[in-house]
């Protein structure tokens, strides 16, 4: 007989009864068994900024589909809403609903309805709509997935496409990572006039030697851009490292520049350390040696 420990029977499941109470992120996305991405990052990295992060993997891959060959590949679609009806018997609170890499349309349907659940209890909707990079779709997507992620942006508070995706998103011309200040005004301009959700752009380049990313704030009307020093060397998963600070910022409450400002920084460092250590561009970021700044600046 165990002594010390709690009653779990009499534990009532219900949320926040055990104590004082977590900052929640519900992430979902597939899990990649090698490679460093979607929730092998957001895991950690949330964990590591004192926010809970609970997975729900919409498909099992050995790797990720980004040059590392065949991928063993297991579809988990039809065990997505079992696990959230499960979440809501249990009256599970989350602060931030975090969607990344998704692969059907099934999946974007489910997606569009988890946000529904849990933004009516107050939770905010951070949509990373992945789909493509250096001006092309990633493999297993087409024109028609395009078009079903344009109307899963319009439900998300915030949308974090890279250039490619934004680009794809408002049906505009790719222009390369170096864009000038004329075309960011057209981006946003036609984002503004399509999707009522705040649209945080990624991997922008200007022709210092920065990259960040950049958003429009719409009152008053005007570019807001946060930037680091650019390397020129891009690597598997950055997109996904970015997310996943975003998302445990705005679970912790800063302030979206504050937040932008810290998953810029630390995918920077990030980017830094795997140039020092010369990985495989495939292999993933070494973000694992950078927890401790995170965890540091997101107290
Ligand atoms: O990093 C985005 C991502 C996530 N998950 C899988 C991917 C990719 C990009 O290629 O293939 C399975």
């Amino acid at each position: 007989m165990l002594t010390g420990f709690l009653n779990l029977n009499t534990m009532k499941q219900t949320d926040g009864i055990c104590g004082e109470k977590m900052k929640r992120v519900l992430s979902l996305q597939d899990i990649s068994c090698f490679g460093k991405c979607s929730l092998t990052l957001a895991m950690p990295v949330i964990s590591a900024m004192g926010v809970e992060c609970v997975p729900v993997p919409t498909a099992l891959l050995s790797t990720h589909t980004g040059g590392l060959g065949e991928t063993a590949f297991l579809d988990l679609t039809d065990h997505v809403m079992p696990i959230i009806e499960h979440f809501k018997r249990l009256k599970l609170h989350f602060d931030v609903v975090s969607i990344g890499y998704l692969g059907s349309k099934k999946q974007i349907d489910l997606a569009a309805e988890i946000i529904d659940l849990f933004r009516r209890d107050g939770a905010i909707a951070m949509l990373d709509p992945v789909m493509g990079d250096g001006g092309s779709l990633y493999k297993r997507f087409d024109m028609e997935y395009v078009r079903e992620m344009r109307s899963l942006a319009s439900v998300a508070d915030y949308v974090l496409p890279n250039l490619t995706e934004a680009a794809l998103l408002a049906d505009m011309e790719y222009a390369g990572e170096s864009v000038s200040e004329e075309y960011l005004e057209r981006l946003f301009e036609t984002i503004d006039e399509s999707f009522p959700s705040g649209f945080i752009v990624t991997g922008v380049c200007d022709r210092s030697s920065s990259i960040g990313a950049v958003f429009h704030e719409k009152n008053p009307g005007r570019n807001v851009r946060c930037a680091a020093k650019r390397h020129g060397a891009g690597f598997h998963g950055t997109g996904d490292i970015f997310a996943a600070v975003m998302a445990g910022a705005l679970a912790k409450g800063f302030g979206l520049d504050e937040a932008i400002n810290l998953s810029v920084d630390f995918t920077a460092a990030v980017i830094e350390r795997t140039l020092d250590a010369k990985t495989d561009e495939r292999h993933g970021v070494r973000f694992e040696e950078c927890l401790d700044l995170l965890t540091k600046s997101a107290k």
